[in-house]
């Protein structure tokens, strides 16, 4: 087994950020369900995010979706993240829910409506600048959904200009991360439909672009590991937006329908050194808990990350080489299992009790009272969610 100390070290440095949609009411497209004491503000998400952030010590930072989150004022709003103790993280641009979009965003035939996109994107820029994030996430929406619609050439060539645009407006610290996804809402080609797409558009944009893996976004058996793995490599991995899924794009709370396979993108995640200090990789959960309480939901993601992120750092690498180098395929299987059937509830609970906090965060949330707190302050007021 690897050294318990070293892995806790690494644990104590892993950082989750949290998505500030996931405080919000979401649904499906056939009932959005409100929740009480649901925040109805970006600043109340950001109270919220503190809170997962106090009782885990592992998420010091909450992504922004614009305009969901608009404010006059951002440097204020980081000014109240930095007093809930957390940061302002990456910045997601949307330019999918305007009607001027029923044929795309950037990729659109329409050059006002592509202007009309790429000059959202440039303001979310300016947003970064104010909030001091690193990265700019773009997931297009874009695509059609019948043979013959539009040219889907001319749609790359779309997309590669409004890309280049972006990218040469972003200062040196900032990053571009470009999203893809197999399909929806266009449904017969997305633009951007999976990761050699992406990859090959920041290959041509420079070293400041880079991939996002959404776990949801492939189609169903798709080796997620392999691409993590590739991507790594080639130093274009840049973010990871994590949920689960059964069926489609389902942003489950991540580990709950495969935690095998959580574990596997993991192995892959240390094995490149992604989580090595010094990394650059994102790790973001992008989450929605439509039927399930959502602060004690995304503390719940947060700890299915972190038991992943145990099992796979616990995996003997000096016997999976050893049993890979002999050609010894059962043996190099069971180095893999042994560490995935670790129980690691206790090491992180022990870790946890080193850092202040309490083993069991869900427990914590629970007496803490804070749950009874918001549902009685938050009256009145419109709640946030899906386009508020
Ligand atoms: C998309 C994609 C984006 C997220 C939105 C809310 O499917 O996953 O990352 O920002 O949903
Ligand atoms: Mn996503």
């Amino acid at each position: 087994m690897a050294d318990r100390e070293a892995v806790k070290q690494i644990l104590r440095a892993q950082k989750i950020e949290l998505p500030s949609w996931a405080f919000g009411n979401s649904g499906t497209r056939f009932k959005v369900f409100a929740q009480a004491g649901v925040p109805r503000n970006p600043f109340e998400k950001i109270q919220d995010a503190a809170q997962v952030h106090a009782l885990t010590g592992a998420a010091p930072s909450i992504a922004l979706h614009i305009p969901w989150d608009k404010v006059d004022d951002y440097r204020k709003l980081a000014e109240a993240a930095a007093e809930g103790g957390i940061a302002l993280g990456t910045i997601n641009a949307n330019v999918f829910q305007d009607d001027d979009y029923r044929l795309g965003s950037v990729t659109n035939p329409a050059p006002a409506v592509r202007r009309k996109a790429l000059s959202h994107l440039f303001e979310c820029i300016e947003v970064m600048d104010e909030t001091g994030s690193r990265d700019l996430k773009l997931w297009f929406a874009d695509g059609t959904n019948y043979p013959g619609q539009d040219s889907i050439r001319a749609r790359q060539d779309r997309l590669a200009e409004a890309l280049a645009a972006v990218y040469g407006r972003l200062s040196e610290r900032q990053r571009l991360i470009l999203e893809y996804k197999l399909f929806e809402p266009a449904f017969y080609t997305m633009d951007v439909p999976d990761w050699g797409t992406s990859y090959a558009h920041c290959l041509q944009l420079g070293e400041r672009a880079k991939v996002c893996v959404d776990t949801g976004h492939h189609a169903p058996g798709t080796n997620i590991e392999f691409i993590v793995a590739f991507l790594l490599r080639a130093g274009k991995l840049g973010a990871f937006d994590f949920n689960s899924r059964f069926y489609a794009d389902d942003d489950l709370i991540v580990g709950a329908a495969d935690p095998f396979q959580l574990f596997r993108i993991l192995f892959e995640v240390a094995a490149g050194g992604g989580m090595a200090a010094g990394h650059d990789i994102t790790f973001m959960l992008d989450q929605c808990h439509n039927i399930e309480p959502k602060i004690p939901g995304q503390l719940r993601s947060v700890m299915n990350v972190q038991e992943a992120a145990a099992k796979a750092l616990l995996v003997d690498t000096d016997a999976l080489a050893s049993a890979q180098s002999a050609g010894d395929v059962l043996g190099a299987n069971a180095v893999l299992m042994d560490a995935y059937n670790t129980d690691v509830r206790p090491l992180l609970a022990e870790l946890r009790a080193e850092q202040g906090l309490d083993p069991d965060p869900v427990a914590a949330y629970a007496r803490s009272g804070y749950a009874e707190r918001i549902v009685a302050q938050r009256v009145g007021g419109t709640q946030a969610g899906w386009g508020a």
